[in-house]
């Protein structure tokens, strides 16, 4: 994309409604913009960012065999009835009514409205397991929405349902997932911790979440330290995890704590996931049952997994980032390469940036080219707070020296790419595998 099309909105000014810096810098860098309080739109750049969260997502989610649904956002206040949840939700709940006085709900989660679309379709033990997600708006009222994307009202979840026949099967889907998030995180360039936890409003008798240590986090986590050397990515991770003490802030009980004063660690996290195994408790208020193999009807035991999609990218920021800008992993960059033409006015330098463009453009990689008409140290600036990993950078002394300067974001340092001949360009060297190889 040329920057001169684009919609980026940069601003120099920090805001001062925004307390922490993944808020300031999702402003700064025109990502997303205020509509009302806790509620965002999401300007070019941001929705960017967000399709490279929600494309790792719904990857790992269609990997472990989880089936994608978009269930719609307005429910019917009868099923929450059903539930109980209508009246013990409480005022996080948005309620409306429609010109026929019925009322109406903007789904803050999904669990009865998936229960009800299992109940209308599926009646054997022989079609369970089934497991789905969605990826999908919520709205909850939250009495003190801050910290941007953090804590929105309204916000981006992925919120998955399992339905399983037995408690034992039940429990090894909700370990599948377990991993999976892991794994999910980790692609993120993250590195998730998870800790028992409390299940809420939304109920049942295990539940974990996934944090990411911060310390502008909102929870408090506390740790055996041993979990510094804690290896997410073996096999039997759920095996060896449940042996490490790890607790949110709800569920530790300093009195109760396995772990010794000297070995427990104390953190600030982010939490960017949250998973519930809670049994019958839907089935059985919303009457789901299948027939087992000896004809007799059961509730399914269920489970259900939510990843902010929308969470993640403040926190994403909250571990990437410097006093210039944003620092994208390489998953997550809205561009994999920025390229700046210094001297929009100079022939040769714009004939150099075109043809670099182009061949970019060929090899399908995604490049934010700047050939706007502005300052040197503003077009610089500005790459820098978007954040992206890499940038050529080309003027009039690419021409003199026969050289293309290729910066690295994250650590400033500067690699100078050899022409031989300036306009044709060698892409050997510059191509995006090769980038990301060093
Ligand atoms: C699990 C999926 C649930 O809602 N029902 C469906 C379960 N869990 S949860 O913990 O309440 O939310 C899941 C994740 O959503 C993110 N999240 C938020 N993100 C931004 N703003 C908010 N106000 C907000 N509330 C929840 C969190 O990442 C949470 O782990």
């Amino acid at each position: 994309m040329r920057f001169s099309g684009c919609f980026i909105p940069t601003s120099k000014e920090t805001p001062a409604e925004a307390q922490i810096v993944s808020h300031r810098l999702m402003l700064r860098a025109g990502m997303i913009t205020q509509t009302a309080s806790g509620i965002y739109s999401w300007l070019p750049l941001g929705v960017r960012a967000l399709g490279k969260v929600a494309d790792i997502v719904r990857q790992e989610q269609n990997e472990i065999g989880a089936n994608e649904v978009l269930m719609s956002i307005v429910q019917p206040s009868e099923l929450w009835k059903e539930s109980g949840r209508e009246q013990s939700y409480g005022e996080e709940l948005l309620r409306f009514k429609d010109r026929r006085q019925r009322t109406l709900l903007y789904s803050p989660t999904n669990e009865e409205q998936i229960t009800d679309i299992f109940r209308k379709y599926i009646r054997s033990y022989r079609d369970l397991p089934k497991n789905f997600y969605q990826i999908q708006w919520k709205f909850r009222d939250e009495i003190r929405p801050r910290f941007g994307v953090m804590r929105g009202r309204e916000f981006l979840m992925k919120d998955g349902y399992s339905f399983d026949l037995n408690v034992e099967q039940a429990k090894k889907t909700y370990k599948n997932i377990f991993t999976a998030y892991l794994k999910t995180f980790k692609r993120m360039g993250l590195t998730p911790i998870p800790v028992q936890a409390d299940s809420g409003s939304i109920g049942g008798d295990m539940s974990h979440e996934f944090h990411i240590l911060a310390s502008t986090g909102e929870s408090l986590l506390y740790y055996d330290k041993k979990i510094s050397e804690f290896d997410f990515s073996s096999p039997d991770v759920f095996k060896k995890f449940s042996k490490v003490y790890a607790a949110s802030e709800d569920k530790h009980d300093p009195d109760n704590c396995p772990v010794h004063k000297s070995d427990l660690e104390q953190s600030r996290g982010i939490e960017v996931g949250h998973i519930f195994y809670f049994g019958t408790k839907y089935t059985k208020s919303m009457n789901a049952t299948v027939s087992d193999a000896n004809g007799n009807q059961i509730y399914p035991e269920m489970g259900s997994y939510g990843i902010g999609v929308s969470r993640l990218l403040g926190a994403i920021i909250e571990a990437n980032h410097d006093d210039k800008g944003i620092i994208w992993p390489k998953e997550i960059t809205p561009y994999q390469i920025g390229l700046i033409n210094l001297s929009v006015d100079n022939e040769v330098c714009t004939a150099l940036s075109d043809n670099v463009y182009q061949g970019l453009v060929k090899q399908n990689i995604e490049v934010l080219y700047d050939d706007r008409n502005e300052r040197a140290g503003e077009k610089m600036a500005d790459m820098d707070l978007i954040g992206v990993p890499y940038q050529i950078i080309i003027g009039q002394n690419s021409i003199a020296n026969k050289t293309i300067e290729i910066k690295n974001r994250r650590t400033g340092e500067v690699s100078k790419v050899e022409q031989h001949d300036i306009i044709n360009v060698d892409f050997g060297k510059i191509n995006e595998a090769e980038l990301y190889k060093k």
